[in-house]
This record gives structure tokens, C-alpha cells and sequence, in this order.
């Protein structure tokens, strides 16, 4: 089998990916049983260094070879704040209004894709198969090629691709899809997202699409496909019974068996929809007032990306929602909103999953939504909670069964979750049912298998020549 070559902007140890869960844990396990090698940014920012320079480590991991490169302020605040969070993270969730288009951005994005293409170049093998991640770096693969790379190179976008028109506002906009027309495959998240690339491509450079699947443009056929990304329904039901989750149930359990605990668990960024959900909350206390002193809201938002003002103004606008709803609304014993700006431990995770009644997963835009994944994971199918979900986020092109709502509509999006407090058990369970089997039928092993399959089955033969 040949080996595999991950490449992505961070880098985790295989044998520490449990503690960060997730992707982690995916790409963790596709290496370790190839083989292979995990390359991107060492996540340190040298001050003072010489952009398009960086130092690389190295260390084995098992059969997991992890190499990073260090990046300068220059090139970090250019290439991941500049252009990967400030312009293409924002466009790519809809959010025009988001986006900083400063000239100098490009530069930085552009060389620090270079800078990691020349080193990851004398690494690799003739036969090994890379698959590069997500928006920092779409360049990845036409820098290889440029060295003469003639590898199968595969790339998979996390987060949504917009519609053409919104795209086509990034000033680079066709440099980056013609940079992708240097992959084998590429992979979204939804069918919405491969629909939006097919638009662009017929529209803004004539690409001809050859079948459902292949797209030629630029010389090049490039297979685009969705492949909906999973988690490890096994791995986390086995988190669920362990001892921090059950210790985090049996703490909480005894105050939600006579109050209703809502819960929304996210990194805190603007497409997560938390003022919306707040103001949806505030709603749903004024309209069904039964559940004043009744229904609780935990938020966990996690901190995100901080040096971005973006960022910091969206922390105070929800610190001030959150003050205004508890003063409004809360006694001397009860507080509606408990909003917690930190991470919760993974382990103990889906403890508190098991104990909401219902899940708040209103993205404005998300590519998927593994939270959504991980709550119906950790219910207990015999009394389960229910999954309250943005029509905008990829996961709902699989999760029917949820409660699917607008999250700009507050008014609609209350009588959502009220209509969730009420449901009777009998359609929880028929519900929990139908959405367990979705997450267990694509799970992440499923992702992982079809993404390579579909990696290691197309012609390539326009990258060999
Ligand atoms: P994210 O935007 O980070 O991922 P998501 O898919 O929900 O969003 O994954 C977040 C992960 O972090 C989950 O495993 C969750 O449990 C964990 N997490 C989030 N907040 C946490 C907190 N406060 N405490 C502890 N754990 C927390 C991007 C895209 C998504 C896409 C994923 C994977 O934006 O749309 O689903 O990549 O492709």
C-alpha cells in the first residue's frame, strides 16, 4: 500500500489525538494504518524572522512521521490571519461584509504555501498519495506541480464553498480555482457546495463538465465530488460511558431532571449564529413564558482566532446579550444563560450532551457540523434529547430528522425549540433513531475510505505527462 501524506495547516500526534478529538483522531488512524507522513505549521510564530523562511522539525510518531515548519510574524499574520481568516474564511461563510481584502495579504498566503511546497518536495516518495486540507491551502498542489510533482494529490475543503457571485468578489478568486484544477479529487462537504463549484466553473472559465463528477478547465480534468464528513459514532459512544463523561452526567442530572437544559457547544465565530441564538432564546422566554425558571441555556463558546477584531467585537456583543437576558429575565435562584468562554474537555463532553434536552446548532453558515454528529452520538436512545438544526449547515443535508430551522428567524426558530421541549418521547425516539443510523452509515472511517478510494481510482494521467 503506498503511503500516505497528510498535509494540513496544524499537525497533531497520533498517539495525543484522543485529548483533541476529532480530525485528529481521523487523520490520526488513516496514517497509522499506512504509514506515512503529517506536514504543516508547527503553530509557532518566530517574531523577527525572515518571511518565506522557517524552521522544520521533525519527530516519529510509531509508523507516523510528523514534520512542521515555523512560521515568522510576517508570514503568520499575512498568510493565517490576513488572507485564511480574513478574507477567504469569511467570503467562503457568505460574509462579504467580513472580509478584509488588503493587497498585502495574497503575498503572504502565496509564500507560505511556496515555502511549505519546497520543503515538503524532497520528502515525498514516487508513489505516495497526498491529501492536502482546507483554505489555507489551496495552492498546495499547483506549487507542487510546479516543481514537477507528478504525485495523486488529493484536497478536501472543510468549510463551505459560496455561490459563484460571492466567490467571484475575492479579488484572486479565479488564481484559486484554477489552483485547484491541479488536484485529482476535490472534496466538499454538501451537495450544495460541489452545485456552487459546478456553477462557477461553467460560468466564470468555461469549464466543460465531462459527467457528473469531472470538470475540465485549464487543461485539466478535476474530479469534484461531496463527502460529508463524519465522526467516530463508536469511539465517542465508548467517550460517553466513560468516567469523566458519567462523573460530568451524575453532577448535572439531579438540577435538569426539573429544569430543561438547552445547550450550544462552538468555537465562539461569527458563523455560529450566537447573537441570533440568543435573541431566539430571549424570544422564546417572552412567548412561552412556562419556561421561565424552567429552561436553562448553557453556551459554550471557546475562544477563536482573538487577534481578529472580528472576533473580539463579537465576544462583547454576546457577553452584553448574555447580561441583558439574565438581568431581564433571571431570580435570585435561577439564571437563564450560563455562558462559558472556555473549552470543555472532550471527555467529559458528552456527559453533558446526554444531560440537554435539547441541542441549539443554528450556524448562519458551516461546511458540516461535527456537534450536531457528536450529540446524537452521546443520547441515550432510550430517552433522547432532541437536535434543534440550521437548514445552512452542511450536516443538514443528512440529519432530515432534526428539527431543521432559519436560523435568521427568530420568531420561527423559537417555535422550533419550544416545539422540541414538548416532543413526546415516542418522537424523540423514532427521530434519534433515523438520525443515529445516518451518523453510523457515514461515519468518519466511511469518509476517509471514499475520499481515498476516489483518490486512488481517478485517471490522473493529465498530471503524469
Ligand atoms: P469547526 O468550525 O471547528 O470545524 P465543528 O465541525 O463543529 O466546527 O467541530 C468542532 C469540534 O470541536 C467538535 O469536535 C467539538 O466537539 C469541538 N468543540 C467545539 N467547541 C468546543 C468547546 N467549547 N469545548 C470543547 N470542544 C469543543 C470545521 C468546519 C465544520 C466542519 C469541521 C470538520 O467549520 O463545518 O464540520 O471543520 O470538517
Amino acid at each position: 500500500m503506498s503511503r500516505l501524506v497528510v498535509v494540513s495547516n496544524r499537525v497533531a500526534d497520533p498517539r495525543k489525538a484522543a485529548a483533541a478529538g476529532g480530525l485528529a483522531v481521523a487523520l490520526g488512524d488513516a496514517l497509522s494504518v499506512r504509514g506515512g507522513l503529517w506536514f504543516g505549521w508547527s503553530g509557532t510564530v518566530v517574531e523577527g524572522g525572515t518571511p518565506g523562511e522557517g524552521e522544520m522539525h521533525s519527530q516519529q510518531a510509531g509508523n507516523v512521521t510528523l514534520t512542521t515548519v515555523d512560521l515568522c510574524r510576517e508570514d503568520h499574520d499575512s498568510y493565517y490571519l490576513g488572507y485564511s481568516n480574513g478574507v477567504l474564511w469569511p467570503v467562503f461563510h457568505y460574509r462579504l461584509d467580513l472580509a478584509d481584502f488588503d493587497a498585502g495579504f495574497i503575498g503572504g498566503y502565496r509564500r507560505v504555501n511556496q515555502m511549505l511546497a519546497h520543503k515538503l518536495m524532497p520528502q515525498l516518495l514516487p508513489d505516495d498519495i497526498i491529501w492536502v486540507h482546507d483554505y489555507h491551502l489551496i495552492p498546495m498542489a499547483a506549487e507542487l506541480r510546479a516543481m514537477g510533482c507528478k504525485n495523486r494529490i488529493g484536497f478536501f475543503l472543510h468549510i463551505p464553498l459560496p455561490p459563484p457571485l460571492i466567490l467571484a468578489a475575492i479579488p484572486q478568486h479565479e488564481w484559486l480555482v484554477r489552483a485547484l484544477f491541479s488536484y485529482d479529487v476535490v472534496g466538499f462537504q454538501s451537495e450544495a457546495d460541489v452545485a456552487h463549484f459546478s456553477r462557477y466553473v461553467g460560468q466564470e472559465v468555461g469549464a466543460e463538465a465531462l459527467d457528473q463528477h469531472q470538470f475540465r478547465a485549464f487543461g485539466r480534468t478535476v474530479h469534484a465530488q461531496a463527502f460529508p464528513i463524519g465522526i467516530d459514532v463508536d469511539e465517542f459512544a465508548a467517550l460517553t460511558h466513560g468516567k469523566e463523561a458519567r462523573d460530568m452526567f451524575e453532577s448535572m442530572k439531579e438540577e435538569y431532571s426539573r429544569r430543561r437544559l438547552l445547550l450550544g457547544v462552538e468555537r465562539l465565530d461569527y458563523s455560529k449564529g450566537l447573537p441570533q441564538r440568543l435573541r431566539t432564546f430571549q424570544k422564546l422566554l417572552q412567548k412561552y413564558p412556562e419556561n421561565l425558571n424552567s429552561a436553562t441555556l448553557i453556551q459554550i463558546a471557546s475562544p477563536s482566532r482573538e487577534a481578529l477584531d472580528t472576533y473580539s467585537g463579537l465576544r462583547q456583543e454576546l457577553e452584553s446579550l448574555c447580561g441583558s437576558i439574565n438581568g431581564d429575565f433571571g431570580e435570585l435562584d435561577w439564571m437563564p444563560v450560563r455562558y462559558i468562554h472556555r473549552n470543555v474537555a472532550r471527555k467529559r463532553l458528552p456527559g453533558l450532551y446526554r444531560v440537554a434536552r435539547v441541542a441549539l446548532v443554528t450556524p448562519l453558515r458551516d461546511g458540516m457540523n461535527l456537534v450536531a454528529k457528536e450529540f446524537i452520538a452521546a443520547q441515550d436512545p432510550a430517552d433522547p434529547g432532541v437536535l434543534v438544526l440550521s437548514r445552512f449547515a452542511g450536516a443538514a443535508e443528512q440529519l432530515k430528522e432534526a428539527l431543521l430551522v432559519n436560523p435568521y428567524d427568530t420568531d420561527g426558530t423559537a417555535d422550533s425549540i419550544q416545539r422540541a421541549l414538548q416532543m413526546p418521547l415516542p418522537e424523540r425516539q423514532a427521530r434519534h433513531q433515523k438520525l443515529l443510523a445516518s451518523i453510523r452509515s457515514q461515519d468518519v472511517h466511511w469518509w476517509r475510505k471514499t475520499f481515498l478510494d476516489a483518490l486512488t481510482g481517478v485517471d490522473t494521467s493529465d498530471h503524469r505527462r
